[in-house]
């Protein structure tokens, strides 16, 4: 297929099936519009504006704390409790209604194993004991003293997107298939500051990191993993909200969800894994063999498209912006390649600046649907050089008995009338 650049401004077409340059979203000159509007239709003038009803009288008053417009009603979390139970399961993020990389505090997905503990942080402690010189106590008072530090990072469920194992393409929107991952902004005291003050004996290996829900949910973390943890007090600028970890959770970076333990109490450094209930009968990766994979923690590479996605709906061909999430627990994505024909062809999208490492990055591409059939797809590379693998391709290698840590590319099809449907390609 010949890369052409017709007269006047009509971006490239970069890929098969209307897939186009990249560089049509950043350059002002070489406009999208190129020969008209993308979605505006011609105006004839002021007489276009009707005078409304919020303009004839004066606006609402102050409110101590502000939520969203009435009319955004519809983006919410979804959520499932387990049976004969309030709170234990897990809340989902809107991610299909978001755009850029932050989530707002009121839509971070939730896991919960055991419900949101009400926390008085007066009588909040953190002890940090086991293989150390002086064991410590910490009130949040006393933490608040601190030195803090400030990080974007994603946490993804290590559950999330299972159902792509299933054998039929689950017919989910993608809240209900990708919306166990959020991305904030965190704050608080690095995990090596405390351990450093507590004096960390040279035999120490391991730390067990413990909440203080009803679960107890606890996991065994490497003593490597440390350098990036952060006792974080606080998310996107105000305290960790009750269903994220109030007064404190801890935040390691890239890892799969369950390590970030919320409510976090203990910090007991130790020689070896402690093989908590959570990292035995959980969280671990059945294999084909019968085998599992146990402490795989970093998330790898993974992308997807977020709009246009399944339960959304195309109104007509014509010019559209692909845009979506990418994100590695190894680092920093370093590309997104988009393809609009179920991965025979495919075009480098636009990443948004800044890319940050273990945060969320949003990719956007340009396309031209020309009301045809179309798989879109899209395929993140980390700067490790890992590439987010087929589904086809990780299911050889892993088998379908576990539901964790699925990091395949999720395939859409965009019907006739324009309907986005989840399919196997
Ligand atoms: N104490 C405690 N920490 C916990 C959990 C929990 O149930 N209890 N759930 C874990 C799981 S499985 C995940 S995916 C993340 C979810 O973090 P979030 O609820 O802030 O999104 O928290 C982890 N930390
Ligand atoms: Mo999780």
């Amino acid at each position: 297929m010949g890369r052409k650049r017709s007269a006047g401004d009509v971006p490239e077409l970069a890929a098969g099936n209307g897939i186009l340059d990249r560089r049509a979203l950043l350059a002002a000159g070489a406009s999208l519009a190129g020969a008209g509007a993308i979605a505006a239709r011609p105006a004839l003038g002021a007489g276009e504006l009707s005078m409304e009803p919020w303009m004839t009288e004066p606006g609402a008053p102050f409110v101590g704390y502000g939520q969203p417009s009435r009319f955004e009603a519809k983006v919410v979390r979804t959520f499932a409790s387990a049976p004969g139970t309030t709170g234990t399961g897990a809340s989902r993020t809107p991610l299909q209604r978001l755009n850029g990389t932050i989530t707002p505090n009121g839509l971070h997905f939730e896991r919960h194993h055991s419900g949101i503990p009400d926390i008085d942080p007066d009588a909040h402690r953190l002890l940090i004991h086991g293989l150390v010189k002086r064991p410590l106590v910490f009130t949040l008072e006393a933490l608040a003293r601190y030195p803090m530090e400030t990080r974007i990072a994603f946490v993804e469920c290590g559950g999330n997107t299972g159902a792509l194992y299933q054998k039929e393409p689950a017919q989910l929107d993608l809240q209900a298939s990708h919306g166990l991952l959020s991305c904030a902004e965190w704050t608080g005291v690095r995990l090596a500051l405390l351990l450093e003050e507590a004096g960390v004996e040279p035999q120490a290996q391991w730390l067990l990191a413990e909440g203080a829900d009803a679960a107890g949910m606890s996991r065994s973390v490497p003593m490597k993993a440390v350098d990036e943890a952060l006792v974080a007090l606080y998310q996107n600028g105000e305290r960790v909200r009750p269903s994220n970890g109030y007064p404190l959770r801890l935040l390691l970076p890239g890892d799969e969800g369950n390590m970030n333990v919320k409510w976090l109490r203990r910090i007991k450094v130790t020689a070896g894994p402690t093989m908590t209930k959570d990292e035995t009968s959980k969280y671990t990766i059945l294999l084909p063999s019968g085998k599992s994979l146990q402490f795989v923690f970093p998330l790898e590479a993974k992308s997807v498209i977020t709009n246009p996605s399944p339960g959304l709906t195309l109104n007509g061909a014509g010019l559209y912006e692909i845009s979506g999430l990418a994100w590695s627990g190894y680092g920093k994505i370093s590309r997104v390649d988009v393809s609009a024909d179920g991965g025979k062809s495919w075009a480098p999208a636009a990443l948004q600046e800044p890319v940050l490492p273990k945060a969320l990055t949003r990719f956007r591409m340009p396309w031209r649907w020309d009301g045809g059939p179309a798989v879109l797809q899209s395929r993140a590379t980390d700067a490790s050089g890992y590439v987010q693998p087929t589904r086809a391709a990780l299911i050889a290698e892993r088998g379908t008995k576990t539901f964790y840590h699925f990091n395949g590319i999720a395939s859409w099809a965009i019907g006739e009338h324009g309907e986005v449907r989840h399919v196997y390609a």
